[in-house]
């Protein structure tokens, strides 16, 4: 099918596997690619490990685009006024693109678009923290369209440059989108921190509930992140969890700041010795608890999702009857 270094799961395929992977010259080279910053594709050799870990990656952020259209779909019909609705709808549709384009470079890698959707539904797979959390108000989507979409665009812009064709073709065209929602979730954000002092408590009464999921949002410290190393290794990430986060915080504090939105951690300030930010410890415990299915809001996510795949079968079902021909008017 696509190159070497399958994933297989049984014991005669396994060594072979590991034959394919410990080949030395092939992983030689193939390290030689990457070094000299050239692109793999679908049907070139990778180890097997580079394979099971893009996988794991695009997946389970094919998956955060579709239930992250969720928190801001619950508000599309309550948007505050005409302009806010249609600027919502688009970028939820926008999201729901963006898990397409990603299921699909996840699909070269050799895993059906079904697999990841049952591993999805049947809470095998992961999806980013954040989506976890309930929107409660509306100044949640400003902070959603401002914050989680800026967090986002740190993370892809760096990885943009990775190694992984499909993978970073799909995130080029997914942060040009992810700068129009960006765009509007900055306006939406200083438009509720510049109004009424009933617009201004909302909004900071959500920025209190996202600073730890955003804090979150770049994965455990580097100390003890499981795949930064060998990912970056690859040129799968550009750069690591703690690199992201700082980059986020010193690009994004600021600007809040001076609309007056304050942040709830008294200890987060930039050191000026080493121009990193500090802040209190965000309770790693509660990230876990959230990826691994405890949030306040995982069931309700799947749930949806397995609504709209149980009742949206039968348009799946007649999009793959291609040779069906219709003789009875429909209309
Ligand atoms: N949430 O060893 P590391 C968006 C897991 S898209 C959940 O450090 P890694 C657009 C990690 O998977 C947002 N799980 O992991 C939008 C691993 O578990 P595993 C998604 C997390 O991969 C905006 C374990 O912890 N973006 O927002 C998280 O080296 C607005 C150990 O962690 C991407 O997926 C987390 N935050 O680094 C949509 C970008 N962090 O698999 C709607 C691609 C870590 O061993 C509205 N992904 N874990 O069981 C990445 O860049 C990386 O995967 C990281 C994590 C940086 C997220």
């Amino acid at each position: 099918m696509y190159g070497g270094g399958y994933i297989f799961d049984d014991e005669k395929n396994k060594s072979q596997a590991t034959r394919v992977q410990d080949d030395p010259e092939l992983l030689a080279a193939f390290e030689a690619r990457i070094d000299r910053g050239e692109k793999i594709e679908p049907h070139d050799w990778m180890p097997v490990e580079y394979r099971r870990q893009l996988l794991r990656m695009i997946e389970q952020h094919a998956h955060s685009e579709i239930i992250g259209a969720l928190p801001e779909g619950t508000w599309i019909t309550r948007a505050p006024n005409l302009k806010r609705k249609m600027a919502l709808i688009a970028k939820v549709q926008d999201e729901i693109g963006h898990g397409q384009l990603l299921y699909a470079a996840a699909e070269t890698l050799g895993k059906s678009r079904e697999e990841m959707i049952n591993d999805l539904l049947s809470g095998k797979a992961k999806y980013s923290n954040v989506f976890n959390y309930p929107a409660k108000t509306w100044a949640d989507i400003a902070v959603i369209g401002f914050l989680i979409d800026g967090a986002a665009i740190v993370n892809q812009l760096a990885n943009a440059k990775g190694s992984y064709g499909p993978y970073v073709r799909a995130l080029k065209r997914i942060c040009v989108e992810e700068s129009f929602h960006l765009k509007q979730g900055h306006e939406a954000f200083v438009y509720l921190a510049t109004g009424t002092s009933q617009q201004r408590a909302m909004l900071q009464d959500a920025m209190n509930r996202w600073y730890r999921p955003l804090i979150h949002f770049f994965g455990p410290p580097d100390t003890i992140s499981q795949h930064t190393e060998k990912l970056m290794r690859w040129k799968v990430k550009m750069a690591s969890n703690d690199d992201m986060r700082n980059q986020f915080l010193d690009q994004y504090i600021p600007k809040i700041q001076e609309v007056g939105i304050t942040l709830p951690d008294p200890n987060l300030r930039k050191n000026p010795n080493t121009g990193i930010w500090e802040f209190s410890d965000p309770n790693w415990d509660e990230f876990f608890a959230v990826i691994r299915g405890n949030g306040p809001c995982n069931k309700e996510r799947l749930a949806v999702r397995q609504w709209a795949e149980e009742n949206g079968a039968w348009v799946k079902n007649a999009l793959l009857k291609t040779n069906e021909k219709y003789t009875i008017p429909l209309a």
